[in-house]
């Protein structure tokens, strides 16, 4: 814990309405002079990320991997390519980045994708 978190931790986080008439508090909550104070930091936790991750074969057509690419990660032909021969040659490359939710949907639309054209291309996810 910071010095910082230690020392404001002994601030409360509501005060008794000691404020005079003409004093403001924070608007929202109870409305201008409920003598409270609601000034409040809202939480915004950052979502964690997830890599979606291709893996390399001996079978899966380069086009095919290529066309995956394209269609479920955005990528221009050149950066697909890219991506293609980096997987190919060391094994796992890194598709995107995403929240969990939408990185899930990623490695199911692919694992799909490949199922269909009975392609053994492997996809996953990992925490960054
Ligand atoms: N190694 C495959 C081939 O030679 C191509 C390939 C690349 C397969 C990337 C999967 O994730 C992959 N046809």
């Amino acid at each position: 814990m910071s010095n910082l978190t230690r020392l404001t931790m002994h601030v409360p986080a509501f005060l008794p309405p000691a404020m005079g008439p003409d004093k403001k508090d924070d608007e929202g909550g109870g409305g201008p002079n409920t003598g409270l104070i609601t000034k409040t930091r809202p939480k915004t936790k950052k979502p964690s990320l997830y890599r979606v991750l291709l893996l390399n074969d001996d079978y899966t057509p380069m086009e095919f991997v290529v066309w995956i690419l394209q269609r479920f990660f955005n990528k221009n032909q050149d950066d697909a390519l890219q991506i293609m021969l980096h997987v190919h040659q060391n094994g796992v490359g890194v598709c995107g980045v995403y929240s969990y939710e939408v990185a899930e949907s990623k490695v199911t639309e692919v694992l799909d994708a490949a199922r269909q054209n009975q392609h053994p291309l492997q996809c996953t996810m990992e925490k960054e």
